[in-house]
């Protein structure tokens, strides 16, 4: 497979509350559709893809809360996702709220994969940095309960040989720790997919408000250079559920330039022309870790307590 294709972010505009889960895959078949005509072979959808953010709510009905989370994958739902991609031999990457059975109860992660241009899963990740509390806050203006309607990821920072080079996943808040994107470089990773949801109000640090952009594309850039890799960030944009989110999505190269930005923050596929061979530049050179890197005085950085 050529290590040179069109990569591209699928981001998505707002996803109702109550938009039924046919017309979101609806929505994402035609931004397939629209990267099969520009001749892209890799799409990033973003963070929980299938429905809206519902971590902004306080939700104490447990069977309301279980309707936004997937019990297999694929299913149903998404199975005309797979099987687009599969007939255009396009790899994508979706994120979803994913919900285990166990003797135990329920396990909840944020759930990212990756599949390949034949419809198989090559990579599976659950976020790690889960943002926001547990409890709820009737005081903010809008409730982030990652803490509570999902567990820590368990499956570590894995990569994948895929689409002819090294693939890794993080999940929003993931991309804001260097130690997440240098776990994925230490394994080689050429190219990043990132989906997020990022409110551009912070009501902790409201001075931030107007930082917001510039801190989603900091944390993807510097992600890219530090490690030598394409990443792909992708926004769920625009007005949902009354809270105004982040677009910003993005193709940034190696170098940590911006190949491609989204004009909007509506559905909208940012598209550029990836070459996985010209990681080397960094990964040989400036962040030649095996050259470079000195482990042994990064001590704290694992020091747990
Ligand atoms: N979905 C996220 O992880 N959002 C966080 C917000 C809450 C700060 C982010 O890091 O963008």
């Amino acid at each position: 497979m050529s290590r040179r294709f069109v990569a591209a972010a699928a981001q998505l505009g707002p996803i109702e509350r109550d938009e039924p889960r046919a017309s979101v895959v609806a929505r994402l078949l035609a931004l397939l559709e629209t990267a099969r005509r520009r001749d892209v072979r890799f799409v990033v959808f973003p963070e929980l893809a299938l429905t809206t953010f519902f971590p902004r709510w306080w939700i104490a009905d447990e069977a309301e809360l279980d309707r936004f989370y997937e019990r297999a994958m694929p299913n149903a739902d998404v199975a005309p996702l797979f099987a687009a991609a599969r007939a255009g031999g396009i790899g994508f990457h979706l994120g979803y709220a994913e919900l285990t059975e166990t003797a135990a109860g329920k396990i909840r992660h944020n759930t990212a994969i990756l599949v390949d241009g034949e419809g198989r899963i090559g990579l599976k990740y659950r976020k790690i940095h889960l943002p926001g509390h547990r409890e709820h806050e009737p005081a903010l203006p809008f409730q982030h309960l990652e803490k509570r309607y999902f567990v820590r990821g368990d499956l570590g920072f894995p990569v994948a040989d895929f689409m002819g080079g090294k693939a890794g996943i993080l999940i929003c808040n993931d991309r804001r720790w260097p130690e997440a994107f240098r776990s994925l470089g230490l394994q080689g990773a050429e190219m990043v997919a990132v989906g997020y949801n990022t409110p551009q109000h912070y009501p902790r640090a409201p001075e931030h408000d107007r930082l917001q952009d510039f801190h989603n594309h900091l944390s993807l850039q510097a992600g890219a250079y530090q490690n030598g890799t394409y990443v792909i960030g992708a926004a769920k944009a625009g007005f949902e559920g009354g809270c105004e989110l982040i677009g910003g999505s993005c193709v940034v190269a190696p170098t940590g330039e911006i190949l491609a930005v989204a004009a909007t923050r509506g559905d909208e596929l940012v598209a550029a022309e990836v070459d996985l061979d010209r990681c080397r530049e960094i990964k040989a050179n400036i962040f030649n870790f095996a050259l470079h890197r000195q482990p042994d005085a990064y001590g704290l950085l694992t020091k747990v307590g």
